[in-house]
C-alpha cells in the first residue's frame, strides 16, 4: 500500500508531535526520567516539546530514538557513540507498518494463543501511532473482526475471551498511564445495567482522561440508581453510559426518569446506540458519534459553555 493512500487518521505527521508525559515515556521505554534529561543536556535528544505549563511532551519520534539509544547501550556501545548513531539515523517517517497489517498480525496472535506476539504488535503500534489511533484502528477493529469470526464459527469462544481479556488489560494500562488532571471537568463513565461489554466504555474513559477530564470509570453492569446517586454527590460535568445490547437499553428505559434527573449532561453510546441513535433522545440524553475522536470533539462542544476557554 502506498503511503499516500492511508486514511488521514493514520498519516504519520503525529509521529513528531509531543504528546507523552515523562512518566508515560518512562513506563514505555524503561528509561528513567533523570537519564532522559541527562541525554537531552549532553546529546541534544530527545528533544521534547513543552506544554503551556512547561512540562516536557515527548513524541513517538522521541520514543523511537530513546529505544534505539537504549538498545545500543545494552549492546555494549558507549553512550556517546550510541548518541552519534541515533543522530545519524534517519528515522523512516514515511514507512511505518500500516495499522491494518498490524491488525491482521494481532488477530493471528490471538488465534495462535500467542500473547507474546500480541505484545510485540502493540509495542510496534505504540511506537508508530498515537494512542487514539491504536485504540480505534487496532484494538476496537480487532475486537469487531474477532466478533464476526466468532459469529461465523471460525474462532472459538476461548479465543474471543482471551482477546477481550488482553485488550481490557491494555486499555486499563493506558487509562492508568494517562495523567489525571485534578483541575479538569469531572466525567463518570459506566456500562448500562446488565451490560458486560466494557471495552468501548474503557476506550471512552482513556480518551476523556487524555483530553484533560477527571474520570471516574465504573465498568460493567452499573445499576442506574447507584449511578444517579453518585452523580448527585459528585456533580460531574457529564455522565457517559455505554450499552451494547437491547436488554441493557431496556433497563435504561425503565429508569428513564432517574437518568433525566441527574445533575449532569447524560451521554449515551456503544453499539446499541450506534444502531439506533434516536434512543438517546428518548432517554433525554445525547448521542454523539460512533467513533471516539468525533464523540470527544462533540462532547467538548456541548460542554463548552460550562467549561470555558482552554477546552
Ligand atoms: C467482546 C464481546 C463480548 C465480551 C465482552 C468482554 C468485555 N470485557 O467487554 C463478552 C464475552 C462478555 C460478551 C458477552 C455477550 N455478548 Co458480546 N460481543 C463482543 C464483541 C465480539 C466485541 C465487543 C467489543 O469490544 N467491540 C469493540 C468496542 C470498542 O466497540 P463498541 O463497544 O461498539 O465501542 C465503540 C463505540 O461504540 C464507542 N462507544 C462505546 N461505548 C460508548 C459510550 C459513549 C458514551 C460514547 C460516546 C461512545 C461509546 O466507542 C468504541 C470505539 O469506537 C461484539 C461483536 C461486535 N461486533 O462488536 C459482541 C456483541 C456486542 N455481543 C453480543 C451478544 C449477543 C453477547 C451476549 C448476549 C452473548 C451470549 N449469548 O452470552 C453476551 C451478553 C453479555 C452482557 N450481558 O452484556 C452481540 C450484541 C447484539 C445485540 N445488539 O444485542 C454482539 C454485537 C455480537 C453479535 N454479532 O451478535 N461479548
Amino acid at each position: 500500500m502506498s503511503h499516500s493512500s492511508f486514511p488521514p487518521s493514520l498519516q504519520p505527521p503525529s509521529f513528531s508531535t509531543g504528546k507523552y508525559t515523562v512518566n508515560e515515556v518512562e513506563e514505555r521505554t524503561g528509561v528513567a526520567a533523570t537519564t532522559l534529561r541527562q541525554w537531552e543536556r549532553r546529546y541534544g535528544f530527545p528533544n521534547p516539546e513543552r506544554s503551556s505549563a512547561g512540562y516536557r511532551l515527548y513524541s513517538d519520534r522521541d520514543i523511537h530514538q530513546i529505544q534505539t539509544m537504549k538498545g545500543h547501550i545494552s549492546n555494549g556501545i558507549p553512550a556517546s557513540r550510541a548518541a552519534e548513531l541515533v543522530k545519524e539515523l534517519q528515522i523512516p517517517l514515511a514507512t511505518p507498518q500500516p495499522l491494518p497489517r498490524l491488525r491482521e498480525e494481532l488477530i493471528r496472535a490471538f488465534i495462535d494463543l500467542d500473547e507474546a506476539a500480541a505484545d510485540a504488535v502493540l509495542a510496534e503500534a505504540h511506537t508508530l501511532y498515537p494512542v487514539e489511533a491504536v485504540m480505534r484502528d487496532l484494538l476496537a477493529s480487532t475486537m469487531i473482526e474477532l466478533g464476526d469470526l466468532w459469529h461465523q464459527g471460525r474462532i472459538t469462544t476461548t479465543t474471543e475471551h482471551l482477546a477481550s481479556s488482553y485488550v481490557y488489560g491494555r486499555l486499563r494500562s493506558l487509562f492508568n498511564l494517562a495523567s489525571t488532571n485534578q483541575m479538569g471537568p469531572v466525567a463518570i463513565v459506566a456500562c448500562a445495567p446488565l451490560d458486560q461489554h466494557e471495552l468501548g466504555a474503557l476506550m471512552v474513559a482513556v480518551a476523556l482522561r487524555r483530553s484533560g477530564f477527571r474520570v471516574y470509570y465504573l465498568g460493567a453492569n452499573t445499576p442506574v440508581d447507584d449511578l444517579a446517586e453518585m452523580a448527585h454527590t459528585i456533580r460531574p460535568a457529564c455522565v457517559l453510559i455505554s450499552a451494547s445490547t437491547a436488554a441493557s437499553v431496556e433497563e435504561l428505559t425503565i429508569k428513564r426518569e432517574t437518568l433525566q434527573d441527574m445533575p449532569a449532561l447524560a451521554v449515551y453510546g456503544g453499539s446499541a446506540f450506534n444502531d439506533r441513535p434516536e434512543l438517546a433522545t428518548t432517554l433525554g440524553g445525547l448521542y454523539l458519534a460512533p467513533d471516539i475522536d468525533r464523540a470527544m470533539e462533540q462532547l467538548l462542544k456541548s460542554l463548552s459553555s460550562q467549561l470555558g476557554e482552554g477546552y
